[in-house]
């Protein structure tokens, strides 16, 4: 059999990781192949080096190496370099980059710059972190430089208080998520190259050849939301045969972490799973939401709704989740 998923960062990574323990303990499923689908509107480029975190957060989720209280960056990490980029007053020093991290920002900047694809740098870092030994593909959404940026007021530089708006600026979509934890508003979300973005070699293959499709619970708006808008994806999504399921990233109306209710606000979708569940119904056969959210969804014309605990606690309990996803697609109507 062979899965495909669409993924973000943290909740992405979390949730492939326990669909891979699922797999490889389930009798039958183990030759099962993954391949996900990485987010890259994330990217940004500091300091000369190219910064991919839903790929790099996926890479260590998967591949053992990522620090699991944060979920994202590595485990036992130093930051002796931003140290020195500090004591130089090198900015930004609000995105915390550790000195394990900068070898993979480092490696991949030298080897898009021998020009390489970002397609072929994200195999490369998968191979020393063991992915495809674990039946697992890792491709960016596409190899076209892309960045999500946001637009939020530009206001006076006032006292603060009543501060008058006076125009609009848009900042990198990392200055919003990580230096102002999306407490400034998002007017609307701007995706710098997408419009002329290909997917990468594989991905709508990937979609059209699968068995099952699966929707992790990632950002609904500036994860799952931009691989949906690289040109054929939502089409390729829309034509493919496999039952396409999804997993709401949202309990009771909140995102377990992350931002994704101010994401929600600003295109002016309310936070539930009913609502997320209809930003994806042109093409979602199941949406699995959590028991809190079970009398509040809205049961869609195609789309069966089932409920289930979606706390991924541990990878036993997200493994548990990732096999009720794959007994909702197999009930689907083929
Ligand atoms: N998130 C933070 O909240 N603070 C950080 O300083 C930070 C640094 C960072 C560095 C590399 C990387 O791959 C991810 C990093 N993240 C940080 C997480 C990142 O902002 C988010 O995981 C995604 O971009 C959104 O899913």
């Amino acid at each position: 059999m062979h899965i495909t998923a669409l993924a973000g960062g943290v909740g992405g990574a979390r949730f492939i990781r326990g669909l891979r323990h699922h797999l490889d303990t389930t009798p039958g499923l183990e030759d099962t192949t993954v391949t996900v689908i990485a987010n890259t509107g994330d990217d940004i480029t500091l300091f000369g080096l190219r910064v991919c975190p839903d790929v790099d957060t996926l890479l260590y989720t998967l591949g053992g190496g990522v620090h699991d209280g944060q979920g994202w960056g590595r485990a036992d990490e130093s930051h002796r370099l931003q140290g020195e980029l500090a004591a130089y007053g090198v900015e930004p020093q609000w995105f915390a980059l550790g000195d394990l991290d900068l070898g993979t920002h480092i490696a991949r900047s030298q080897w898009l710059g021998q020009g390489a694809s970002l397609s072929q740098v994200t195999a490369r870092l998968a191979e020393r972190w063991g992915l495809p030994a674990q039946r697992l593909e890792l491709l960016p959404m596409t190899d076209t430089p892309v960045e999500t940026h946001v637009v939020v007021d530009e206001v006076e530089d006032g006292s603060g208080r009543d501060d008058e708006v006076v125009g609009e600026r848009a900042i990198h979509f990392q200055e919003w998520w990580v230096r102002h934890q999306a407490a400034v508003p998002a007017k609307r979300f701007v995706v710098a190259g997408l419009d002329r973005a290909a997917a990468a070699p594989g991905v709508l293959d990937a979609i059209r050849r699968a068995d099952v499709v699966l929707l992790p619970p990632s950002n609904p708006v500036v994860s799952i939301g931009i691989i949906l808008g690289v040109p054929g994806v939502r089409d390729a999504l829309r034509g493919t045969a496999a039952p396409v399921v999804g997993v709401s990233p949202l309990i009771s109306g909140r995102p377990v972490r992350g931002h994704a209710d101010a994401c929600l606000e600003a295109i002016g979708v309310e936070a539930t799973a009913a609502a997320v569940g209809g930003l994806y119904e042109d093409f979602l056969d199941g949406w699995l939401v959590d028991p809190a959210d079970a009398a509040t969804t809205l049961r869609r014309a195609r789309v069966e709704a089932h409920d289930g605990p979606l706390l991924m606690t541990d990878v036993e309990a997200t493994a548990g989740i990732a096999a009720h996803a794959l007994r909702i697609a197999s009930s689907v109507p083929a």
